[in-house]
């Protein structure tokens, strides 16, 4: 290159190509992202993706989140249309050229409000994330445009040139700078340059698809990316675990008339399979929460302190109460107090009620409250309590799972387990004397599966429903508790062994819709060891069943 051709203004032709070639290649990027929007899967999961994404922020985000999912989630159809049709625009006019300034500023904002809200502010600080976010890298292409095309001028590779030669004004939306600072036309490459640019245009478009694929699985919610994905199972240990939840029973928390309940919200990684944890808003750190004991006739005062960093509540099944007064949304660092009459005996459940349900349900948020009979049921000498639930989730990062609101509505559980962890009684079996009698209170947490309680081997001497001696069956071998309900079971085992206790339903083993999952997870025993009257025991194991 001689000296005088490097002293003439660069923007004459090159700045103008390579511009008009990052923006086509970009322009396909997008075109490929807005067509993902039109598919029903992204407006079923609209408002899941703002959930998701005010995951695992900081505390002090969660202000900004709130207000999104407050002001989306009633007008999620509107939202859905509004993205698509931003999108689409943004793909057809990055194609085409067409009012690049506007664009440009348009689509750098828009960037920056998609990073800051459905991808949650992903960078290197935010949980789980591998990267700094694929809008941030949007909003930077945005900007090398903008300086790109400050420089160079009007570009005859873009509809913008051609709509000003008839229409001179359009400049004001397309070009940086007043008729006299614009570049002039610049000079057209030769045709062999540019088949050259175009197959450099090609490897870009290339390499923007590859390297910033994970924006296709934000903007596209495909199940098949989410299944894909490792299971919590897969990541788990298969040795025996170190410890399992305590089943039994605890004392009532108060014997006089009226006792004192407080429960504090919090983010916590909590055990959900061997060796593998799960982001989880719990109540008092663990899930289940709380196991919570009283008297038919005691008044629970309850205090919920929300430190999470979203709203959240509670409400009591075993209470009779206004919901619009007392199971409303708690702000984080703010607490909610209320008082209820134990009036009705059984097993119950309580949980989150916050908005949407399924996902703070399916996150952790919910325990068992027991209301012991006024007139006792019969003595039994092991007394333990076990909660049924699903996970549903996608890795964080490692070991470290996270939430999937795909699965959960698609009630495609990556895990059932009682008490929160999966095979934990198989490792660690629940222990009775053969012969005596085990009462198991039983509630099914759900949020989405019913369960048919078995124990292998054996027939319940008692089902009481809801906990009232008065309701009593006899002898029933199987028992279907739904979402939500709760049961008592009584067992007496005479003769010690390997008494698996299950979920019965099959199709939760058949069916690949729900595959292996419930099987894997939901198969504990109660063991009776040694000879009687030697200890019983029940385990954790459906596999035998299953296989
Ligand atoms: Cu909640």
């Amino acid at each position: 290159m001689s000296e005088a051709q490097t002293e003439r203004p660069p923007h004459k032709t090159w700045p103008a190509v390579a511009g008009a070639g990052l923006r086509v290649a970009f322009g396909v990027v997008w075109a490929v992202g807005a067509a993902l929007t039109w598919s029903p899967d992204f407006a079923v999961h609209y408002v899941g993706y703002l959930h998701n994404a005010a995951q695992g922020q900081p505390a002090w985000l969660a202000g900004w989140f709130n207000m999104w999912i407050a002001l989306v989630t009633p007008h999620a159809l509107l939202f859905t249309w509004l993205t698509r049709i931003i999108e689409t625009v943004i793909a057809l006019a990055l194609l085409t050229g067409f009012a690049r300034k506007t664009l440009y500023i348009a689509g750098g904002l828009f960037s920056l409000l998609i990073w800051s809200t459905a991808e949650g502010f992903g960078g290197p600080y935010t949980v789980g994330a591998t990267n700094m976010g694929t809008a941030i890298s949007y909003v930077l292409i945005f900007v090398a445009l903008i300086a790109i095309n400050s420089r160079g001028g009007r570009s005859p590779y873009s509809l913008d040139y051609f709509i000003e030669r008839r229409w001179p004004r359009w400049r004001r939306f397309a070009e940086w700078g007043t008729p006299d600072t614009i570049a002039p036309e610049p000079e057209r490459l030769p045709w062999r340059t540019q088949i050259f640019a175009m197959m450099g245009v090609l490897v870009l478009v290339i390499l923007l698809i590859g390297g910033l694929h994970s924006t296709f699985n934000v903007m596209s919610p495909s199940p098949g990316a989410a299944a894909a994905a490792v299971s919590p199972l897969s990541l788990a240990s298969t040795g025996p675990i170190a410890a399992a939840r305590d089943a039994h029973l605890p004392p009532l928390i108060g014997t006089g008339p009226s006792v004192d309940v407080h429960l504090v919200v919090s983010d916590e990684s909590v055990t959900i399979a061997n060796g593998v944890k799960y982001q989880a808003w719990t109540y008092n750190g663990t899930v289940p929460g709380p196991v919570i004991h009283v008297r038919q006739g005691q008044t629970v005062n309850v205090t919920v302190t929300n430190h999470g960093t979203m709203k959240h509540s509670i409400d009591f099944h075993a209470a009779q109460t206004q919901p619009n007064l007392n199971y409303i949304d708690i702000d984080p660092n703010k607490s909610l107090k209320f008082s209820f009459v134990a009036n009705v005996p059984g097993a119950f459940i309580y949980h989150c009620e916050t908005q949407p349900i399924l996902l703070h349900f399916a996150n952790g948020m919910y325990g068992v409250l027991i209301v012991d009979p006024a007139t006792p049921l019969p003595p039994a000498q092991e007394s333990y309590v076990i909660l049924q639930s699903e996970w549903y989730t996608q890795q964080a990062s490692g070991h470290l799972m996270t939430a999937n609101y795909d699965r959960m509505l698609a009630e495609r559980p990556d895990e059932v387990v009682f008490n929160g962890v999966a095979f934990q009684y198989r490792d660690r079996p629940l222990v009775a004397i053969a012969g005596d009698r085990i009462r198991i209170y039983f509630v099914d947490g759900g949020p989405n599966l019913w369960t048919s309680f078995h124990v292998i081997g054996s027939i319940f001497d008692k089902v009481y429903p809801d906990g009232d001696a008065v309701h009593a069956l006899s002898s029933v071998s199987t028992y279907t508790v739904g979402p939500g309900a709760g049961a008592i079971f009584d067992v007496v085992i005479p003769k010690p062994g390997k008494y698996a206790f299950v979920d019965h339903d099959m199709a939760h083993l058949m069916v690949g819709a729900r595959p292996r999952v419930a099987l894997l997870a939901t198969g504990d025993e109660l063991v009776a060891a040694g000879t009687p009257p030697g200890p019983a025991q029940l385990v954790d194991s459906n596999s035998p069943m299953l296989a």
